[in-house]
């Protein structure tokens, strides 16, 4: 990475440094199912849309070595709500902006006085030269590389955004059915009003990716690939440099391509990681299970001890880069904060309505 890009680049790594050095181990909570809502199925049908009918669940885990954002284990509860079957794709996202004339962030120059907001104070400003709009793709290594460092195989590249995926020569061309990347929260923010929906809060994502099951480590059951079948577009071999796609694909895939959870919805775990509605709070589940001080009104809803300065999201599910000697996110209880102003080559979006109230939280 050049140093003229470093400063672009520190913002979305910092945001990276949460949970992807360890590796959690089984589930090791009750199993049984969730506990469903009688809440009826409206009668008036969303077209794209599953009707999850909300309900009691645990979300996150227990595991001793599962990430410590993740922990503890917390019963909660869901108001029903929509949900897109399917992550927001290329032709989705182009029927957009074609109809709005709407520009992602990551296509056009950075802002200094956004950008300054997430480094720390007394950041000299880079020279206009290099606050060049783009965005974050993944560069893999030729060669085995140690997996403490990101920088090694993620770079800012100029002129990738949406609808040029690995930089200005790349095209969406034949990918209209594959989730769309590249996309900031400002950006889904933009599409979900166009849309009349919303992004899910987290505890909605997370149900919702358990389609039923309770205690399970996955979203299918409790081994990645039962019977040697794979259930998602993850990351086979190891990470980051030798992708051996016996999934199927190296990089996106197309929506749909892998078995629906319960719920009938595709692709929560893998293909791409996806944005929620909440700030990311890595003592969220603390906060809830009353093991550490709320949050009072006015304070900084988003907390990430390595990154001080951060102003992120969470976002779930993992992506077709999650491996099993990196990462290990394509959980349903695995969560990441993103930089509010980045996308990356391995981020996207899905959507839900509500019917009346926003998810509440019964615990
Ligand atoms: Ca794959
Ligand atoms: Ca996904």
């Amino acid at each position: 990475m050049s140093k003229a890009n470093s400063i672009l680049a520190l913002l979305f790594l910092s945001s990276l440094t949460i949970s992807c050095d360890s590796k959690p181990q089984s589930e090791s909570l009750d199993e049984g199912k969730m506990i469903i809502s009688a809440q009826e199925e409206p009668s008036e049908k969303e077209e794209g849309m599953i009707w999850i009918p909300g309900g009691e669940f645990v979300m996150g885990t227990n595991e001793m070595d599962a990430y410590a954002a993740e922990k503890p284990a917390v019963q909660l509860g869901v108001q029903g709500f929509w949900m897109d079957i399917h992550e927001v794709t290329n032709a989705e996202y182009a029927k957009f902006a074609e109809e709005t004339g709407y520009v992602t962030l990551a296509e056009v120059k950075p802002e200094w006085d956004l950008l300054k907001q997430q480094l720390p104070p007394g950041t000299p400003k880079p020279d206009e030269s290099v606050l060049v709009a783009g965005s974050m793709v993944f560069t893999p290594p030729p060669y085995e590389v140690p997996t403490q460092d990101i920088s090694l195989w993620w770079s800012w590249v100029a002129g990738a955004n949406w609808k040029h995926p690995e930089g200005p020569e790349s095209t969406i061309e034949g990918k209209e059915n594959h989730p769309v990347v590249h996309i900031s929260y400002d950006d889904a923010k933009a599409y979900a009003d166009w849309a009349g929906k919303r992004l899910p809060t987290e505890i909605e994502w997370e149900f919702a990716a358990r389609g039923g099951a309770k205690g399970k480590r996955f979203a299918w059951g409790d081994e990645l690939t039962p019977n040697g079948q794979y259930l998602a577009n993850t990351f086979q071999g190891n990470f980051p440099n030798e992708n051996l796609g016996m999934d199927g694909f190296n990089g996106t895939s197309p929506v749909k391509s892998f078995a629906p959870n319960s719920f009938g919805l595709y692709d929560m775990i893998g293909n791409v990681w996806e944005l929620t509605d909440d700030w990311y709070d890595a003592l969220k589940y603390a906060r809830l299970a009353g093991q550490a001080p709320k949050l009072d009104a006015g304070m900084n809803p988003c907390y990430n001890p390595d990154n001080p300065y951060a102003k992120e999201r969470v976002i779930k599910g993992g992506s077709y880069l999650c491996a099993d000697n990196y990462c290990v996110n394509y959980r349903p209880s695995a969560r990441q904060g993103q930089s509010f102003d980045s996308g990356t080559s391995n981020v996207g979006f899905r959507l839900v309505k509500s019917t009346g109230r926003k998810a509440v939280i019964m615990n």
